[in-house]
């Protein structure tokens, strides 16, 4: 017997509440059949992977209750149930998730790129506009690596409170209706062990953000068990000293059991209510979970579960314990009468028997989906080869081919391709109208199937940072020289003022206006929710970036030197740099990240590891401005697109003088362009960032012996030099030497292969083309130690001069 709580609690009537229990059971059915039915999709070769939410159905069912429009959700691969149930994903769709369906209607998750449980609503519409986010409920698309959804939950939520008390912002009625909306995390309990959730608790805490982390426990991370991955076997236990009380701000921790619908309902409620009107974070542990099928297709769990364990697993299957209660469920009313929810079990009978007809039934639309385009594809293969065949004096291997593709009875694109691309290798000494056709197919079907795998790494909008107009920055006729951190700082200053969702935030950002003061006294003027301090987290600073941008705010996230990256770059590249191209255009973070480095001093101050960089985060903008005019133009060109990017600042150019432009805010550096700084005849010397500086330098001593050098200046390495302008610059000097700071190998290696093969710059050569660069090791500390460790002026002419010798030893004599 349960007491009439729950109802009075709700306000609502029993007829309504059973039907609500009945059409949860029902999708909690659904789901599991999904999961059943999956699994099989998989062993018999039909999909390549599967994980999915089987044991975790019913806590799902009480969180979608509590889920608003407007909500966004964080979470991992368990959360099918849940995202039926917000009915953001019907059976058809999940199947085409597994089966990689290519098309975004038919599989809206990703269009056939992730494994199937990695979940998405589309924020953004085909042609890139925003959809209005408080009108739908949203789910910001998932990544694989564990606890990687939870840097971007933090930013998700903290939108709300930005949305809530920025007054600039309070009219925003495409993203918030006053910050009422709840960021909801999930995470399974082995992932907790994960050095992002605790930063990303920690951080929320401390910033009081409507967040709602659910931990699904079930005791188990593939197959190592909680005693080996939390202290104390118990998240909600370690966790207890965020527990809010009189004195401190901190979190609302609930412990529920995962079996337990009603009480589910009951905490998943209060847990809005409190995040919602209060914006403060909440914790939900949910235990006594399980895993009826293992973890994943890799493996089973009886090689690691006891007899005892899976025994228990079967006893508390949170479907199972659902429909026990449902099944015994009595409610006695005041006047004695007793309301149950079904006459007999035969009525759940019917609910499991129409579960499983429909998920059969929609496994098999999808599947048929997925493969007619195909096949539509493959007959008009298989016809063509024919024609090709019949005019081919090489008919009988043509024909064995078209044979072999005609008799797949399920085929992939890869047969198809496979087929006609090794039967045009027989007709290489002939010549008919058929083989054109063959030839021109191949081109146009290859270009069409290959823009279902490679399109959206970038913007393809008309907001593309690459579309942005460049204009020139502008000076007053008197030279007006000042340090570069002034013109950062007021180029800051006109930007926040022009865009009211910019935020700019990061260690040391706020209070001081950073490091280097090039924000300066903006914190007072715009207000600490825009100009903020943040903790020492390099990797939830970027997550609060990417989450907020998310939410339509435009966020420059601060990271204090280029070498603290690193902690960073890990969700830049998962996380950040994949978002676009996994949801095929239909979320975007145009998120800004600033940091400063190349050279100050040391081991961990001189860091300009641009070759790790550009290498992991391919889908950001890498740009690396040569001084602070520059840098600024491109945060002013980035602020009009809608496109991530990093810009790094030169560490030891803040306090050198620029001359100060009058169009602060508007001028605009153009992205994917060089700059030719100095002509010169005998050598291109292309470089980027404080190491300009030095060739300067050796270009005054090399043109004193008679050598004339033409330095480009990079800026933008990703893209590189879109209008391939290097290339003329080495046709004309014939030489090309790239200089850095990175390593061997690193970004100039990177550069010589955009120049040399991609801008054929080989064919111009005359000399063996070059690169100059630091040593392998990181720079050590002092003058001394950055002379040994990273290229010099001497450095440079003497690799010059070296060439040169190499190509006139009578005029250029040998100088050792
Ligand atoms: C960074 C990272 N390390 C390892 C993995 C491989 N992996 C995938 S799921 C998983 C276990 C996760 O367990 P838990 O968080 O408890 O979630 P559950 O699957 O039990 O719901 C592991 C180790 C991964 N995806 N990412
Ligand atoms: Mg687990």
């Amino acid at each position: 017997m349960t007491n009439t709580d729950t109802l009075q609690k709700q306000n609502i009537s029993f007829e309504d509440f059973k039907n609500e229990v009945l059409e949860d059971y029902r999708i909690a059915r659904v789901s599991r059949e999904c999961s059943l039915l999956g699994r099989r999709e998989v062993l018999s070769g039909k999909a390549k992977f599967g994980i999915f939410g089987d044991g975790k159905e019913v806590p799902q069912l009480a969180l979608a209750k509590a889920f608003k429009n407007g909500d966004f959700r964080s979470g991992y691969y368990r959360d099918q149930t849940f995202m039926m149930a917000i009915g953001e994903l019907n059976i058809q769709q999940f199947f085409a998730g597994l089966y990689a369906h290519t098309d975004i209607k038919e599989e809206p998750m990703s269009a056939g790129r992730q494994m199937g449980g990695h979940f998405a609503t589309h924020s953004l519409n085909e042609d890139g506009s925003w959809k209005n986010l408080t009108q739908q409920k949203n789910s910001s698309a998932d990544i694989s690596p564990t606890a990687g959804q939870m840097p971007r939950l933090l930013g998700l939520a903290q939108a709300s409170k930005v949305y809530r008390n920025v007054a600039v912002l309070k009219n925003s009625p495409n993203f918030s209706e006053e910050g009422n909306e709840v960021a909801w995390g999930t995470i399974g309990n082995a992932s907790t062990s994960e050095g992002l959730f605790f930063e990303t608790i920690n951080a929320a805490g401390v910033l009081q953000v409507p967040m709602v982390m659910s931990v699904w426990d079930d005791e188990y991370g593939i197959s190592v068990h909680a005693k080996h991955q939390t202290t104390k076997e118990s998240i909600s236990e370690i966790l207890k000293g965020f527990q809010r009380d009189e004195t401190h701000d901190g979190y609302e921790i609930f412990i529920v059991n995962g079996w337990d619908y009603v009480q589910l309902i009951d905490v998943y409620n209060q847990a809005s209510e409190i995040a919602r009107t209060s914006h403060v974070p909440v914790l939900i542990h949910v235990k006594e979970l399980t895993q009826p099928q293992g973890h994943s297709t890799s493996g089973s769990h009886e090689r690691y579960k006891d007899a005892a364990r899976l025994q228990w697993e079967k006893d508390f299957d949170c479907v199972t314990k659902m429909r026990d209660w449902i099944l015994n469920f009595e409610l006695e009313t005041e006047n004695g009468e007793v309301l149950k929810f079904i006459d007999s079990e035969e009525e759940l009978i019917i609910i499991d028997k129409e579960a499983k007809k429909e998920v059969s039934t929609a496994k098999r639309a999808a599947w048929n989906a997925f493969l007619d385009e195909i096949k539509t594809e493959r007959n008009t293969a298989v016809t063509l080869l024919e024609r090709v065949a019949e005019n081919s004096s090489n008919k009988t291997f043509v024909l064995k081919h078209r044979n072999d593709l005609e008799a797949i009875v399920e085929p992939i694109r890869k047969d198809i391709l496979v087929a006609l691309r090794k039967s045009l290798r027989f007709l290489k000494e002939e010549k008919f109208a058929e083989k054109i056709e063959l030839q021109q197919f191949i081109k146009t079907y290859s270009k069409r199937i290959q823009y279902k795998y490679s399109s959206h790494l970038t913007s393809e909008t008309e907001k593309s940072v690459l579309k942005v107009p460049p204009e020139k920055p502008r000076y007053q006729e008197e030279k007006n020289l000042v340090d570069g951190r002034i013109i950062m700082r007021d180029n800051f200053d006109m930007l926040l003022e022009k865009h009211p969702e910019l935020l700019i935030f990061g260690e040391d950002a706020g209070f001081i206006g950073d490091v280097n003061q090039g924000l300066e006294g903006l914190q007072e003027k715009f207000g600490d929710l825009r100009v903020s301090d943040t903790g020492i987290r390099e990797a939830t600073i970027i997550g609060q970036g990417i989450g907020m941008a998310m939410r339509g705010l435009r966020p420059i996230a601060e990271i204090q030197y280029l070498d603290y990256l690193l902690y960073a770059l890990q969700i830049m590249s998962d996380d950040l740099a994949t978002l676009l191209y996994r949801t095929h255009g239909r979320q975007k973070a145009p998120l800004i990240i600033r940091t400063r480095g190349h050279r100050l001093e040391g081991i961990w101050h001189a860091g300009s590891p641009m070759g790790g960089i550009i290498n992991n985060v391919r889908g950001i903008h890498v740009l690396v401005p040569r001084n602070m005019t520059k840098a600024a133009g491109f945060y002013n060109t980035l602020l009009e697109g809608d496109e991530p990017a990093i810009v790094i600042e030169c560490l030891n150019g803040y306090r050198l003088k620029e001359e100060l432009p009058i169009n602060l805010g508007d001028y605009k550096t153009e992205i994917g362009v060089v700059e030719t700084i100095k002509e010169g005849e005998d050598m291109t010397i292309i470089s980027y960032g404080s190491t300009l500086r030095i060739i300067e330098e050796a270009a005054k001593d090399l043109a004193q012996v008679g050598i004339s050098i033409e330095i480009i200046d990079a800026q933008s390495l990703l893209p590189f030099d879109i209008h391939h302008e290097t290339v003329k610059s080495v046709a004309k000097t014939n030489r090309l030497l790239v200089v850095d700071e990175d390593v061997p190998g690193g970004a100039s290696a990177y550069l010589l292969q955009e120049i040399v093969e991609n801008q054929n710059g080989y064919q111009y050569l005359d000399s063996k083309p070059a690169t100059l660069t630091s040593k392998a090791h990181r720079p050590a500390y002092g003058t001394d130690g950055d002379y040994f460790s990273k290229p010099s002026a001497e450095d440079v002419f003497e690799k010059v001069y070296e060439m040169m010798n190499e190509v006139n030893p009578t005029k250029y004599k040998s100088l050792y």
